[in-house]
């Protein structure tokens, strides 16, 4: 039986693989989605919250908007809490004065459950419990996608492969190890993460420096949060009883007025903290982006949104190719990635090693309430960090 032919065959339906799916769509450009999951571990999965401003504009103008724009909570600034003497402050950033810009608050799980939802009814190929298993002829002409569904091993022929399958995916682990260029840093902790039915302690997000770690106070709705805690690298969720969460919840966030709520559990998980970057996003007609090409720590809120980004310039360029014939338009895909992978890498870097408790070292300590002092100033490194935060601008995806 001859396979099926595709233009991009994209691996993994997370927001990165979605996302591209549907500006190749709009640019009427064919793909074929292969997800090794169930649409329903898809659908329940938690992982991020806030979205950039000129991302938010780019799910609009993509049609992917309209339950976002109704559900979404908007917010102009943040807090960040820690000691200053022997008093714990909390110092707003004021993103609309700083740049007049803002922040969606909107789960990863509601925009992925909007994309599947518009591509289902849309009749697109789109199919879950299918795994990638292998890819040939990548130098070719055309690619042949090895993959294995409940049918047995079937192949599609594509002329692309968007290799957006996460950290733990099959794409860049097919190349060899000293042509992916890895650079990366991992840090002494990872955040304990719990999906609370309760309301925030505040209408803004709480970023929190604490002798024992950090905390952060964030929500989905306003009547459910999204509280995470530093704990040590290694850690797992028996280590950390509700009782215990509770308690350093409250030490490390609680201001008089301004308690932590409690409330049950929806969810709860582990994530190391680790940055991660391969170098080279290019291997002929394999394409890499998201977090399957870069990993942040989640302090800085970008990894979504930095796959937004890659898959502008993806498409932007698969356009290019396909549509009007410029073979060189996939040649700087990876040069312009790049640029913006390692500023966000610096940011969400920079972010984690002030905010965390990473190792006693007075010297640091002095620099890092040094710097909180003057975020608190409003002056050029608040504006730098507002600007980091609510999202550089994005190059056009057609
Ligand atoms: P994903 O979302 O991991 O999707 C990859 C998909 O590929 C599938 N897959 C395969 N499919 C077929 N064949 C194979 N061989 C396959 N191998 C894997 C996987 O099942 C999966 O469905 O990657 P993508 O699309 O690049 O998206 C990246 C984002 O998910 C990630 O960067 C964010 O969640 C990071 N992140 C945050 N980002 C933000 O922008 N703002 C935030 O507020 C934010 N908070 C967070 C976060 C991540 C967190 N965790 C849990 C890592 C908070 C946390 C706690
Ligand atoms: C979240 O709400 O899940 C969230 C918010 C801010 C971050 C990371 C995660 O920096």
């Amino acid at each position: 039986m001859n396979p099926i032919q595709t233009d991009v065959a994209i691996v993994g339906a997370g927001p990165a693989g979605l996302l591209l799916a549907r500006m190749l769509q709009l640019q009427g450009i064919d793909a074929v989605v292969l997800e090794r999951r169930s649409r329903d571990y898809v659908l329940g999965r938690v992982r991020a919250g806030i979205i950039e401003q000129p991302v938010a504009e780019l799910l609009v103008e993509l049609g992917v908007g309209e339950r976002m724009l109704a559900d979404r909570l908007v917010h102009d600034g943040v807090q960040l809490q820690h000691h200053a003497g022997d008093r714990m402050v909390r110092d707003r950033i004021d993103f609309a004065a700083l740049t007049g810009k803002t922040v969606t608050v909107y789960g990863q799980r509601e925009l992925v459950r909007d994309l599947i939802g518009l591509r289902e009814a849309d009749g697109l190929p789109l199919r879950f419990g299918a795994e990638v298993i292998g890819l040939d002829g990548l130098s070719d002409d055309r690619v042949a996608v090895r993959y294995r569904d409940e049918a047995g091993e079937s192949t599609i022929s594509a002329r692309y492969v968007a290799g957006v399958d996460g950290a733990h995916g099959i794409t860049a682990q097919l190349l060899d190890g000293a042509e992916r260029q890895t650079l990366q840093r991992s840090y002494p902790a990872a955040w304990l993460g719990v999906l609370v039915e309760a309301a925030p302690p505040s209408h803004e997000l709480i970023y929190a420096r604490h002798p024992e770690g950090f905390a952060l106070a964030s929500m989905r709705t306003p009547e459910v949060s999204r509280l995470y805690l530093q704990v040590p690298a290694g850690d797992t969720l028996a280590d950390w009883s509700s009782d215990r969460i509770w308690e350093h919840l409250h030490r490390r966030l609680d201001l008089p007025g301004s308690p932590v709520n409690e409330g049950r559990f929806l969810e709860s998980s582990i994530t190391p903290l680790r940055s991660v970057v391969h170098r080279r996003m290019r291997y002929g007609r394999l394409l890499l982006g998201g977090d399957a090409a870069h990993v942040v720590p989640p302090t800085g809120a970008k990894g979504l949104n930095l796959a937004v980004a890659d898959m502008t310039q993806l498409s932007r360029r698969l356009g290019g190719v396909l549509l009007r014939g410029d073979e060189a338009a996939l040649d700087g895909y990876q040069e312009s990635c790049l640029h913006r992978v390692w500023q966000v890498t610096h940011f969400s870097w920079w972010m984690t090693d002030l905010l965390h408790r990473l190792e006693s070292d007075e010297f640091g300590e002095e620099l890092r309430t040094e710097q909180l002092r003057t975020l608190a100033d409003g002056g050029p490194l608040a504006q730098w960090f507002a600007d980091s935060y609510t999202g550089l601008p994005l190059t056009p995806w057609s």
